[in-house]
């Protein structure tokens, strides 16, 4: 196995997996996912009931894969939507080394030769039920110099705060940077998280109706630039939970937020599309 490949294989077992402190009790994370969209080059409906690994060709033509290691079960992708349950994902850890359970499905596509201006999902809007839970977004940055994950989810925090949020982990410095957090209103159907890439990386979020229709203006939630060293670059979405037995005490999170803050601040703006 050559280095790009067990770095990428580290990414993958590493993947979507936030966890901070301690008095974690584990639950399952349990939404749909009612569009995946790569613009201009794909776009997942989940309407042919066959779930992940299983992925629409790309516009034009072209093969497309998911890589989803858990796997979905049958009958997990039904009526337009694809079920995430986290429970039904591997064991992960996180950027600091916090356990997690996670399903997800990364598209295996390098969207640096793409030209992709745009990632988005729509999820159904429900509350992640325990400390440590989430669903959302992901991409991925693999390189010789960094191992970078940025997650959009709904997130449920340790202070039992419900927020959308944008977090950087980094696997080689062992950070988790948040860069922006906004309360979440479960008075709508569903919620739709996007990221531009186009200029930096920019994180917005749009509130739907029950049929999938914008019912509120995007808002941005939060940007950074895009970082240098990155050969490639992937995404997915995906269902997590925390799993008991993290023992990271309160005020070492905030100096974990510290350290990622200082980390974030090296990076320089680089275009990825
Ligand atoms: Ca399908």
């Amino acid at each position: 196995m050559n280095r790009s490949a067990v770095n990428r294989l580290g990414w993958f077992f590493s993947i979507v997996s936030l966890a901070l402190v301690a008095n974690i009790a584990s639950a399952s994370v349990i939404t749909n996912i009612h569009e995946f969209s790569v613009s201009p080059v794909f776009t997942d409906n989940f309407s042919d009931g066959n779930p992940p690994p299983s992925a629409p060709d790309l516009v034009g033509g072209g093969a497309a894969s998911y890589f989803a290691p858990a796997g979905f079960p049958s009958g997990a992708e039904s009526g337009g939507k694809l079920q995430l349950d986290s429970s039904l994902g591997g064991p992960y850890v996180n950027a600091i080394g916090d356990s997690r359970k996670s399903q997800f499905a990364t598209l295996s596509l390098n969207l640096l030769s793409l030209g992709v201006t745009d990632i988005s999902g729509k999820f159904d809007l429900v509350a992640p039920p325990a400390r440590g839970d989430a669903y959302g977004l992901y991409m991925l940055g693999f390189g010789p110099s960094a191992s970078l994950e940025l997650d959009f989810m709904v997130w449920h925090g340790f202070d039992d705060a419900l927020s959308i949020f944008l977090v950087l982990q980094d696997f080689v410095s062992h950070t988790i940077t948040p860069i922006a957090q906004a309360p979440v209103d479960f008075g709508f159907a569903e919620i739709a998280l996007e990221f531009d890439v186009t200029n930096g990386i920019i994180g917005s979020y749009t509130y739907l109706d029950n049929n999938g229709v914008p019912a509120s203006a995007a808002t941005v939630l939060g940007s950074i630039g895009d970082i240098p060293g990155i050969s490639v670059v992937e995404t997915g979405f995906f269902a997590g939970e925390a799993v008991g037995g993290a023992t990271v005490p309160e005020p070492m999170s905030i100096a974990l937020f510290g350290i990622g803050i200082v980390a974030l601040s090296m990076f320089s703006r680089r275009r990825i599309s």
